[in-house]
């Protein structure tokens, strides 16, 4: 059987080593992911970041009890920072959702991208798309705001969550030109340590000043399910009311990904081309001129 008729049977096996191989880049996930790409889309993407240690995945635990109770099938796509310092993923316990361990209708997953080309943006965004064809109803990514990630959650996502906790009031005003761009609902999490009214209000003042007053500021305490209720009703009441927005923004994706693959794989045949080539020059522009030979400008797609 082939990939796509056994992901298309629902083996969740298949599933999972598809995201492998996109994690790898490898060139055989192009012909699955074609098929699989034109499979019916039906699941809402929300994303969250924030600092390390913000409780990002302790609220996503409860927002997949949550999703759970309506009887609605859920992914997690952790994405795990690729660290300089550690090569790989920044801490080992980023998902803290054990409780739904033995749930078939509850899929966790980390993706990381181990320094390879392409960035998270490309392995994440096809990890979201074939959890997506699978069936899930609601898929939840989480990045930890740490460099460009948060960026690119907030391309693959539906409704990007930006959580901050009240340790973080002093940043504030630092962070506020780049979140205010990503946050489509801000989350003060861990509301119940001192500062959250702090934090929230600065907040709120710095989305007045920016014309921004529509963008919620939720309160979250892990202890407090109502507070995590309100959230995710906040969640969906964005993702209705901004139906055709997010449908626009999923078409004009599709350019955005074609983009990106080519990128990856253009890269991936360069970057092989120059290591067989490295060894005979120490001149980078020299490696350069005997590619342009090789390929003259212009001729490399005609
Ligand atoms: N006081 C308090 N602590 C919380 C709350 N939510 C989470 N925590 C604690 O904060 C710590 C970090 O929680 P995580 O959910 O792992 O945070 P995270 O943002 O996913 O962390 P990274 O993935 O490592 O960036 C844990 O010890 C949690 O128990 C909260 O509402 N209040
Ligand atoms: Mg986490």
């Amino acid at each position: 059987m082939s990939w796509f008729e056994d992901f298309k049977n629902k083996d969740l096996r298949t599933l999972a080593r598809l995201i492998t191989l996109c994690e790898d880049g490898d060139p055989q996930v192009i012909d699955p992911l074609g098929e699989i790409f034109s499979m019916p889309s039906r699941a809402t993407v929300i994303g969250i970041t924030g600092p390390p240690g913000a409780g990002k995945s302790t609220l996503l635990n409860t927002f997949v009890r949550l999703i759970r109770n309506k009887n609605q099938k859920v992914a997690v796509l952790a994405v795990d920072p690729v660290s300089p310092f550690s090569g790989g993923a920044l801490l080992g316990d980023r998902i803290r959702l054990m409780d739904h361990f033995n749930d078939p209708n509850v899929f966790i997953r980390s993706v990381s991208t181990r320094g390879k080309l392409g960035g998270l943006s490309l392995a994440t965004r096809q990890g979201v798309m074939l959890l997506d064809r699978f069936g899930f109803d609601v898929i939840l990514v989480e990045t930890v705001g740490v460099g460009q990630s948060e960026v690119d959650v907030r391309k693959i996502a539906d409704v990007t969550l930006v959580a901050l906790v009240p340790e973080w009031g002093d940043s504030i005003q630092a962070l506020k030109a780049g979140i205010l761009e990503i946050a489509d609902i801000f989350v003060v999490n861990k509301a119940d340590r001192e500062g959250a009214d702090r934090i929230e209000n600065e907040l709120k003042n710095i989305l007045h000043i920016s014309g921004k007053d529509s963008t919620p500021v939720l309160k979250t305490t892990f202890n407090d399910l109502s507070t995590v209720e309100k959230l995710l009703a906040a969640v969906e009441g964005y993702t209705n009311a901004q139906k055709e927005q997010i449908q626009q923004k999923r078409e004009k994706a599709i350019h955005e990904i074609a983009l990106e693959l080519m990128e990856f794989w253009v890269l991936r045949e360069a970057q092989q081309w120059m290591r067989s080539h490295l060894d005979k020059s120490s001149n980078p522009y020299e490696i350069v001129k005997r590619f342009q030979k090789k390929f003259p400008p212009g001729t490399l797609f005609s």
